[in-house]
C-alpha cells in the first residue's frame, strides 16, 4: 500500500528567474541572490530525484518574479488537479503558465474561476482530509469554490485558521506522513490538528515548519538544528537544504514544488 500523502512519483519545479529580486515580501530583509538561490534549487531538485521520482523542471519565467514558488498555482490530488487563483495580483498569470503541464498529466483538471482566491500554500492534504487556511491570499469564496470541486471527487475539506502575520497556512506546518504533522506551537494551539500526531518545531525555529515529506526524505530548511535533530530522532531521514534566499521572499520548502 502506498501513502498518497507523501509517496510521490512526480514533482514539478520551475527555475528561479533573475527577476526574483522583485519578488513579493512582507518585510525587506535583503535582496535575494540569484546564484545562491539557483544553487539551493539545484540541491532541492537533486534530492527529489534521488528518491526515484521524475522531476519536471520548467524554465524560468522573467515576467513573474515569484514563479519559482510553483506550489501556489495548483493543488495536485490523486483524483485530479485544481488550478488555483492566487490572491496576489502579480502572481495570477503564473497559473496559465502551469496549466499546460498539468493538462498533459491529468485527465481531471479543474480551475478556481473566481471571484474568490486560493493559493496552494494555504492547503495541507493529510491522510484524512484537506485542510485550508484562510489568509491574506485565500478568501472565503475561494475556499467555497475549492470545497465544491474537491467534494465532486469525494474529498472532505475543512477550513482552518492561519495565524495573523503568517503568509500561508503551510508557512507554519507540514505533513510528515498521513497522520503526523510538523507544526509551530502557535498554529497547533489553535486546535486545528486535534486527533493528529503533532511534532513541534523547536522554540525559535518556527521557520523550520515549512518542510516537506517527499518519499523517504524530509526536506528541511537548513539552519534549524534542534528541529532537524528531533525529526531524526523520530526516525525521519532529514535532508537540509539552504533556504537563505527564498526566506527573503517568505518562501520555504513546500512552495518550490508540486508533488503527486
Ligand atoms: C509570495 O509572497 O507569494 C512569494 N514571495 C512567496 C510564496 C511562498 N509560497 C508558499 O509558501 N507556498
Amino acid at each position: 500500500m502506498t501513502d498518497p500523502t507523501y509517496e510521490f512519483t512526480r514533482a514539478v519545479t520551475r527555475r528561479p528567474a533573475a527577476s526574483i529580486v522583485n519578488g513579493l515580501r512582507a518585510e525587506d530583509i535583503g535582496t535575494p541572490d540569484l546564484a545562491r538561490m539557483e544553487e539551493a534549487h539545484t540541491h532541492y531538485v537533486a534530492t527529489l530525484k534521488e528518491t526515484g521520482a521524475e522531476v519536471i523542471e520548467l524554465p524560468a519565467l522573467e515576467a513573474f518574479p515569484d514563479s519559482v514558488f510553483v506550489e501556489d498555482t495548483a493543488l495536485c490530488l490523486p483524483k485530479g488537479a485544481v488550478l488555483m487563483r492566487p490572491g496576489a495580483p502579480s502572481r495570477m498569470g503564473e497559473v496559465a503558465e502551469m496549466a499546460p503541464t498539468l493538462r498533459a498529466l491529468y485527465d481531471e483538471l479543474r480551475q478556481i474561476e473566481g471571484p474568490g482566491h486560493v493559493e496552494g500554500g494555504d492547503i495541507l492534504v493529510t491522510g484524512r482530509e484537506i485542510l485550508v487556511g484562510r489568509s491574506d491570499r485565500t478568501d472565503a469564496e475561494g475556499v467555497a469554490e475549492l470545497t465544491r470541486i474537491v467534494s465532486d471527487w469525494s474529498y472532505s475539506l475543512r477550513e482552518v485558521f492561519t495565524p495573523p502575520g503568517v503568509l500561508h497556512f503551510k508557512t507554519d506546518c507540514s505533513l510528515l506522513d498521513g497522520d503526523t504533522i510538523l507544526s509551530t506551537k502557535r498554529l497547533d494551539a489553535s486546535g486545528c490538528f486535534e486527533g493528529y500526531r503533532v511534532l513541534h518545531t523547536a522554540e525559535g525555529e518556527e521557520a523550520a515548519a515549512n518542510s516537506i515529506r517527499f518519499n523517504q526524505f524530509v526536506l528541511c530548511p537548513a539552519g534549524f538544528p534542534r528541529t532537524a535533530e528531533m525529526l531524526t530522532n523520530e526516525g525521519y531521514k532529514v535532508v537540509e537544504i539552504s533556504n537563505s534566499e527564498c526566506a527573503k521572499l517568505d518562501g520555504g520548502m513546500s512552495c518550490l514544488s508540486l508533488r503527486f
